[in-house]
């Protein structure tokens, strides 16, 4: 197949990898690519790209990827170490989506370390999607996962300095913040985001895995829409694949994964589709959007990739044969 890349604005922002990205047409057919949100994806894509390399699964690649910062204490916001929700309490969601529309999701799981893969035994061994909370714990127990304190001290004492003030404020782009910034969070500096990875493999197969522990400090029992298939991924190997990151209300409520991968069956190329949808986001409450960070991130059957945000500051990170960066996604505002 022929290799076409078109840089339409390509701009080096630091002497590192960060680049401004508006749109990049990768375009090889059945050439392995992975795509996940933010900085820290790079280390994740790294562990997806050895399986993507010797021509695995994508299903594989996705899941083996995002576990590297469930297993990170200082990655704040995705599995162990991630930050509590305001009664104290660890609670995990992710999905997990393959080629063929098979899909699983834990809601508020509690002491496991990889929620992914058990999101993955949900879709493999049930007749289920979704199981959440108490049940997806005894699930997981069942299937021999391992019961631990996912609460570090460092999480513990970011959640006992919030409760004095108790402000419910979600902090924008967490992962960009230097660690000298003041943050409004206590905890905010360190933080990071959910990661959302999706991949295409050497058999063009595509899947995608999402997992957080949600927006610090929620209310008990509030899942966001990492893992809601069609919110926070979505996987359609005739089309493509999208996630997200941001605040997981606003993505819930235009089902905005699904609706990234919707308009790129209708042509559009990722980082349009993914524009087309923060856009609706504004459109419903022009207000609020200001005041949230949103991002999308995609990529199509042919290995094109694309992303767009509510605000400035949404990195994404791509390894392939060809490129191993990370990029800063255009934003409305
Ligand atoms: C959520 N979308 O729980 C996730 C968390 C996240 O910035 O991405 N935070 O709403």
């Amino acid at each position: 197949m022929t290799t076409r890349r078109k840089f339409i604005q390509h701009s080096l922002l630091t002497s590192g990898s960060l680049l401004a990205y508006n749109q990049i047409d990768a375009g090889i057919k059945n050439n392995p690519i992975v795509i996940s949100t933010w900085d820290f994806g790079k280390a994740a894509n790294a562990e997806a790209w050895k399986i993507l390399l010797r021509k695995g699964r994508a299903l594989d690649a996705v899941e083996a990827g995002v576990k590297i910062p469930e297993a990170d204490p200082t990655n704040q916001s995705v599995g162990y170490g991630g930050l509590p929700d305001r009664d104290g309490r660890v609670t995990l969601d992710a999905c997990i989506m393959d080629e063929k529309y098979n899909c699983g999701s834990v809601m508020c799981l509690e002491h496991i370390m990889h929620p992914i893969s058990v999101a993955r035994l949900v879709m493999e061994k049930t007749p289920h999607v979704v199981l959440t909370g108490d049940g997806a714990l005894q699930f997981a127990l069942a299937n021999g996962f391992e019961k631990i304190n996912l609460l570090t001290p460092e999480s513990e004492k970011a959640w006992k300095e919030w409760l004095q003030s108790s402000r419910y404020e979600p902090v924008m782009n967490i992962e960009n913040k230097k660690t000298n910034d003041p943050s409004p969070m206590p905890g905010g500096p360190l933080n990071h985001d959910t990661i959302g990875m999706v991949a295409l493999d050497a058999n063009g197969n595509m899947s995608g895995a999402c997992t957080t522990s949600g927006m610090a400090f929620k209310m008990h029992g509030r899942v966001g829409d990492s893992p809601i298939i069609g919110a926070g991924l979505y996987v359609d190997n005739e089309v493509g694949a999208a996630t997200s990151t941001g605040v997981g209300e606003e993505v819930i409520r235009i089902v905005g994964s699904h609706l990234v991968v919707e308009l790129m069956r209708q042509g559009l190329k990722p980082a349009a589709a993914c524009k087309k949808a923060v856009e609706r986001i504004i459109r419903r409450n022009p207000v609020q959007a200001k005041k949230v960070q949103v991002g999308f991130l995609a990529l199509n059957n042919k290995g094109e990739y694309g992303a767009y945000a509510l605000q400035k500051g949404f990195t994404f990170s791509v390894k392939s044969g060809k490129e191993e960066r990370v990029y800063e996604a255009k934003s409305i505002y």
